[in-house]
């Protein structure tokens, strides 16, 4: 029998996105948290005592990684290697491999794919079964050829056959820059499984071979509330492969909706509202929490009062502070909303058109528009879409000017 762990898409060094202004302690947990977690996979891994570790691309979130971080992963990896966990490792689009930008050498346990060429490593376990491991990693941010066909089929001197894959299947007609994998494909090679990586969300894509996508294990955005963990794995040759996944983030996204159909009087609804967003959250001790929550059936008394409160900003502000100091500096409120009652749009007075032509012309230039852009990049259905010359750049920037313009009903002005 063979046990092992399949992790993806880790995004270590990833920030929390959409959470507003954070208290510095609240930054600094966050941060922790990335490692922390990294910490526990380790330590899960040898809680299990596994056969080995797959790390299948976006271990990291850029390919540039600080000497700390880098010093902390090495040292980690240390602790698997002490135990004898081989671990095996795939970059991804965005961690892409660039071997000049590793301060350190890698232990030892570790097996790393170091070109975007297929190789096949062979390991053997404590139980003197051979294990093969087919993979490959991204050197450049984008893969447009599909890899599939450049997997060997299953090696007849191995016990299990592994492959890992850091890739988008392809739909339909069209590619994508993300290595195009066609499911089908899979079959043909006769492995015992399917190591993939790439979307975020966790998905089993086959049962036969056993193909799975871990997801992110940990939420870094509000977009990954579904984040379910890293994959348990155990394949015993004939019978049904088991896998689970296990949860090894204390970093929750939730979202809520709070009914406020009860009349409160003015002075004591902030009180109230404090109180029932702790109470949802007290069953979760050890986990930091953050927060949206919708507001429901807001009364008619004091309603524009209160809905002024809620577009402006003011009611986040006290509440998250609150919140924040009363569940001992556990959960983050970054969001509230309320339920739409009939509204119209209202289009901003004086918008300039000499204004919006400059903001355009900033689009155009490529660094401004990959940063503005990033987290574009990371929605895999987008990502394909986005332009990636100057001359496409340009043309979506036109494309987008022109529809604000007509949306603000902003005449453009006749040429000569
Ligand atoms: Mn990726």
């Amino acid at each position: 029998m063979l046990k092992f762990i399949h992790v993806a898409d880790m995004h270590m060094d990833r920030s929390f996105e959409g959470l507003g202004k954070i208290p510095q302690a609240l930054s600094a947990k966050l941060n922790q948290e990335n490692q922390t977690m990294f910490a526990r996979i380790i330590d899960y891994a040898i809680l299990e005592q596994v056969d080995f570790i797959l790390f299948v691309g976006d271990t990291f979130h850029q390919p540039q990684i600080s000497i700390q971080t880098q010093t902390f992963f090495i040292d980690q990896l240390k602790r698997a290697a002490e135990q004898n966990i081989p671990v095996i490792f795939s970059l991804g689009n965005h961690d892409y491999y660039q071997k000049e930008r590793y301060w350190f050498a890698f232990p030892a346990n570790v097996y790393l794919f170091e070109e975007e060429t297929v190789q096949t490593f062979y390991i053997e376990t404590k139980k003197q079964e051979t294990i093969a491991l087919s993979g490959f990693s991204y050197t450049h941010r984008w893969i447009n050829e599909m890899k599939v066909s450049e997997f060997p089929r299953r090696s007849s001197k191995a016990d299990y056959h592994i492959g890992l894959y850091h890739g988008q299947i392809k739909t339909g007609n069209d590619g994508n820059k993300y290595a195009p994998l066609v499911l089908s494909d899979l079959k043909l090679k006769g492995y015992d499984y399917w190591a993939l990586g790439h979307i975020h969300q966790p998905t089993e894509v086959l049962s036969q071979p056993l193909t799975l996508y871990p997801g992110a294990p940990m939420g870094h955005t509000k977009k990954e509330t579904t984040a379910k963990g890293i994959l348990l794995i155990q394949l015993t040759g004939g019978i049904r492969p088991f896998y689970r996944w296990e949860n090894v983030s204390n970093v929750e996204w939730h979202q809520e909706t709070l009914d406020l159909a009860f009349a409160f009087e003015t002075q004591e609804l902030l009180e109230e509202i404090t109180k029932q967003i702790i109470s949802k959250n007290v069953k979760t001790p050890n986990k930091i929490i953050l927060l949206s929550v919708t507001f429901q059936n807001i009364t008619e008394k004091s309603s524009d009062e209160f809905r002024q409160k809620i577009t402006n900003g003011e009611l986040l502000e006290y509440l998250q502070q609150r919140i924040f100091q009363l569940s001992e500096e556990r959960i983050w409120l970054y969001e509230l909303d309320q339920e739409a009652k009939n509204e119209t749009i209202q289009l901003p007075l004086g918008v300039q058109k000499e204004l919006i032509d400059q903001l355009s012309a900033r689009y155009v230039s490529e660094a401004f528009f990959e940063k503005r852009m990033q987290p574009l990049y990371q929605q895999n259905l987008l990502a394909d879409r986005l332009p990636t010359t100057k001359k496409e750049r340009e043309a979506l920037v036109m494309r987008s000017k022109q529809k604000v313009f007509r949306d603000l009903g902003i005449k453009r002005e006749e040429k000569p």
